[in-house]
Order: structure tokens, then C-alpha cells, then sequence
């Protein structure tokens, strides 16, 4: 009954799922995914058509990469059924690497992602505890200082993200700089209920914390799960979207949009959207939402109405645009 029940699940969130081959649930549970199926990206502003493999454990991979060990560094990690090449991956990934900020290395788990839900759930901590390794590999030889990292996940990659970082202080005893969950994932880490956080976003997970949420309740978590949390629109559904999963790709959108402007959002610490739609001339400060967002905003809960002035920041919107007008 829990297998046909997961398969509903995974039907419902992404009707792609139905294709996907369904194993027996003893031997997705008790076979480990093989670890060669989850590569690292560096992209570079000099040519973004082609990427570095950063190789665990490998110098020679990093030392003829373009890695920069002056810079800071971002991972960007996708969710379920994504890889590195889906368009707003490439489109985050080239905004970022534009910037010349920061070494923007993608995590591309697409061979474990392509499978239903529940099975991407459980692969999801050898996920992590690679993207810990390639983050320690960077830091044995490169001197990467762990609080110049900044893990960005959606959906599914959100939680890896947490637990990378999670991983890495297990290790290391380094707390990782930054992390941002774009709309982390809700079922089977929310929902149902798990008392231990390990495996969910949570502010112990990094220095510094921040939430975008843009589905909640449903694809998304609803609880505040970082220093920072942003409810765009009151959190749950997005303008221009009739469907959860257009919201719950919203975050992405938003996301990048910031680091195109990062003055685009301006979020408020009102205590509900309600309070939020009721005071017409805002009196409290705002605080910025997406890359400009920092340790010194004030910890708790944002809210800020977002129309359509993002789009103009993105080649093309990625979300399903179902209703937009
Ligand atoms: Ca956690």
C-alpha cells in the first residue's frame, strides 16, 4: 500500500513520473545509488558554453580548472527530475558567473533525480554527503574558507543543500557562510512530520539562512526553516500561475532575477500577509530578498508582493505560465 501510495505522490507532483521505471521498495531502500552519478560544474564568464569537472579527491581537476581561489564560492543544486542543463539552471549559472563574483560550481545529480519521488528522496543523502566532499576537496587544496561558501538549492535541493552543510560540520567542524532554500521541498520533510532536522533546512545548517518560499503548503515548506523567511505574495501561490508546481519554479525566477538587480525585492517583517495587505503605505523598513539578502537583516518572517517586473531580467520565464496574461 506505502509503494502504490508514493507512486499517487510522485503522479500528482510531476505527472512525468509515471514513466519512470518503479523498482521494488526493499531495493530502493536497501541499495545504495552509485556515487559516479553525481558530477560538479564550474562555470566561468571567459566561455560559458563549456564547464570544468571538479573531481573529488582530484587536484589535477581543480588546478586546470578556472577556478578562482581568490573569490568566494557558489553550488547551485537542482531538485527532482532537473539536471544542470534544464533552462533555469543555465540561466541562474550564467547570471551568477557573470557577476565575476564568485566560482559557480552546479551539482548535477540528473542520473539519481529521472526516478519517482520517494526514490530521489533516498538518494538524496549520498547526494549531500558527495556535495560535502567535492566542498572539502576544495578546501584541502585550494584553502576554500568554509564561511566563503554559499549552497544554493531548489525544491529537493534545498534540503541537500542543508545536509551537505550538515555533513561538512561533521567532518570539519566548519559551519558553511550561507545557505538559500528556494522553495524547499515539503513531502517527506515536512510532511510527514520528522523530529530529527538533519536532513531539513533548518538555521543551524549555516551561518546564515535564508528562505524563499513560494508554494507553501503544498510543494514547498510553510514553516519558517531559516534566519530569514520570504513569503512572496503571501507564500503560497504565485501571479501568472494556475498550478503548484509554476509557484513552486518561482523561487528560481525570483532568485536570479535578484542577481540581475539585486535591488529588485524589497521584503517587510510584517506578521501575516493579511497585516501586510492592510497597511497600504508601509511604514516598516524593508529589507532586500535574494543575493543582497545578509546575516544583518533581523531574523523572522518577510512578506513583499511581486508582479511581473522579474520577467524582465530572464530570457525566458521557466515556470509553466499557465494563466499569465
Ligand atoms: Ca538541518
Amino acid at each position: 500500500m506505502l509503494l502504490y501510495g508514493l507512486i499517487i505522490l510522485s503522479v500528482i507532483l510531476n505527472c512525468d513520473a509515471v514513466f519512470y521505471p518503479i523498482k521494488d521498495l526493499n531495493e530502493m531502500i536497501n541499495v545504495s545509488p552509485p556515487e559516479d552519478q553525481i558530477s560538479f560544474h564550474l562555470y566561468h564568464y571567459t566561455d560559458l558554453s563549456v564547464d570544468d569537472e571538479i573531481i573529488i579527491n582530484n587536484e589535477t581537476s581543480i588546478e586546470s580548472s578556472r577556478f578562482d581561489s581568490e573569490l568566494p564560492t557558489k553550488v547551485l543544486i537542482h531538485g527532482w527530475t532537473h539536471g544542470k542543463d534544464i533552462l533555469w539552471v543555465r540561466e541562474m549559472r550564467e547570471a551568477m558567473a557573470n557577476t565575476r563574483l564568485w566560482n559557480v560550481i552546479v551539482v548535477h545529480w540528473a542520473p539519481l533525480s529521472h526516478v519517482i519521488y520517494f526514490e530521489a528522496r533516498l538518494h538524496t543523502p549520498v547526494v549531500a554527503k558527495q556535495v560535502a566532499n567535492m566542498i572539502l576537496t576544495l578546501k584541502k587544496f585550494k584553502g576554500t574558507n568554509m564561511s566563503d561558501v554559499h549552497i544554493i538549492g531548489h525544491s529537493m535541493g534545498a534540503q541537500i543543500s542543508a545536509y551537505a552543510a550538515f555533513k561538512i560540520r561533521e567532518h570539519s567542524n566548519d559551519t558553511v557562510g550561507r545557505i538559500t532554500g528556494l522553495d524547499p521541498a515539503a513531502p517527506l520533510y515536512e510532511w510527514p512530520h520528522t523530529e530529527s532536522l538533519d536532513e531539513v533546512i533548518d538555521p543551524s545548517d549555516a551561518t546564515f539562512v535564508d528562505v524563499i518560499h513560494t508554494n507553501a503548503r503544498h510543494l514547498g515548506m510553510v514553516s519558517p526553516s531559516g534566519h530569514v523567511d520570504y513569503y512572496p505574495n503571501g507564500g503560497e501561490n504565485q501571479p501568472g500561475c494556475a498550478f503548484w508546481i509554476c509557484s513552486h519554479q518561482r523561487a528560481v525566477d525570483y532568485w536570479t532575477s535578484s542577481v540581475k538587480n539585486p535591488e529588485l525585492f524589497h521584503a517587510y517583517p510584517y506578521d501575516s500577509w493579511d497585516e501586510y495587505l492592510s497597511e497600504n503605505v508601509k511604514k516598516l523598513k524593508s529589507y532586500p530578498m535574494g543575493i543582497a539578502a545578509s546575516r544583518s537583516i533581523p531574523e523572522g518572517i518577510y512578506y513583499l508582493e511581486v508582479g511581473n517586473e522579474f520577467r524582465q531580467y530572464l530570457t525566458s520565464v521557466n515556470s509553466i505560465d499557465d494563466s499569465w496574461t
